[in-house]
């Protein structure tokens, strides 16, 4: 190939060389008004794909042994997340979470509705993340006031963005966990110690595409927190019925707020050895009633759902 064309190959033809790594402009304020000289660093695309796959595939052979996998990342998952990731820098934290968005239901705070409403103590919980929130003033059949996030991303974007903060942290965003490692405990019961995983759309069509295996991931803790019932909701909860770990499920109750929030709370738990099930998915295992749009109980289930993790892990 002649030198000429070699070249063009490699790189793209540009007259911009970076010095030292760097290109002008380099603040926003620079860029004002000098657009016609614009030019981004010129770039390969091979590099763009090894930069992204080379750290994915390192991410996979790190997390591969991992300390904690959290199942779904919506208000309880990444509550939890947050809550393990400051206690324990030490530890190897993995979510796995189907959508490609995580998030789960907190993008809203009901309906279509923005605000989101938590109520005391969470609030605790959105000063602990720096989310600004309002007390609703009381009114006569409520004497103490719930408080308000003006928009439920608000909340979400925050606790997401220090969730990934952490450098013990990995988002595996659409990926969903297709079944649990399970080993036996020699008394006939089992022990979780792990997730199976595949990407959410290889999940989403087994049945219409030839068989795709999945991939795994080892872990001496679980916390699972994928929601209500709902097409992949109760996931771990579900499975554990099917292989007879516990004999059914309650079945989440009509909405009553004032006795789900505490039931969700107080009975965040290890459920079976190796699995701490938080959130609406252990509405499914108990019988809880739903709250429907207040989310006090999704962060403070968080907080207890990290609490029992380090319990069992530090046994
Ligand atoms: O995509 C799911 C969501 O982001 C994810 N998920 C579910 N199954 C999964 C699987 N593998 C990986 N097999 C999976 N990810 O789990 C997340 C669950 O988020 P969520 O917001 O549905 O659950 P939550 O318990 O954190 O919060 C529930 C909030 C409430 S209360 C309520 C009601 O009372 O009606 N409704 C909602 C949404």
């Amino acid at each position: 190939i002649p030198a000429a064309v070699a070249k063009t190959a490699i790189m793209p033809n540009t007259t911009t060389v970076p010095v030292n790594g760097q290109t002008k402009p380099q603040t926003i304020e620079e860029m004002a008004g000098a657009w016609k000289d614009f030019q981004f660093a010129p770039i390969r695309e091979s590099q763009v794909s090894r930069a992204m796959t080379k750290r994915y595939f390192a991410d996979l052979d790190k997390y591969a042994e991992s300390d904690i996998v959290i199942i779904g990342a919506g208000s309880c998952g990444l509550s939890t997340a947050y809550c393990l990731a400051k206690a324990r820098p030490d530890l190897k934290i993995a979510i796995i979470e189907a959508g490609v968005a995580p998030g789960g239901g907190a993008w809203l705070g009901g309906q279509l509705f923005s605000a989101m409403i938590m109520r005391k103590p969470a609030d605790a919980f959105l000063r602990e993340l720096g989310v600004e929130y309002e007390d609703d003033g009381p009114d006569a059949n409520f004497v103490v006031p719930p408080q308000i996030v003006k928009h439920a991303a608000l909340f979400t974007s925050t606790v997401l963005s220090k969730v990934l903060q952490f450098p013990n942290v990995k988002l595996f965003n659409a990926t969903a966990v297709e079944d649990l490692i399970t080993r036996t405990d020699g008394k006939g019961g089992i022990r979780v110690a792990g997730v199976v995983t595949n990407w959410t759309l290889v999940t989403m069509h087994h049945d219409d595409q030839s068989c795709m295996d999945p991939n795994t991931i080892n872990a001496p803790l679980i916390v699972s927190t994928t929601g209500h019932d709902g097409p992949f909701g109760a996931f771990s909860v579900k499975r554990l019925v099917s292989m007879q770990a516990i004999p059914s499920l309650g079945g989440m109750r009509g909405l009553d707020m004032n006795t789900a929030e505490d039931a969700i709370v107080k009975g965040t738990r290890e459920i079976c050895p190796g699995l701490i099930v938080g959130g609406m998915e252990l509405s499914e295992v108990d019988g809880a009633n739903r709250m429907g749009p207040t989310f006090g109980a999704m962060a403070i289930s968080g907080v207890k759902a990290a609490e029992e993790a380090l319990k069992v892990f530090d046994q």
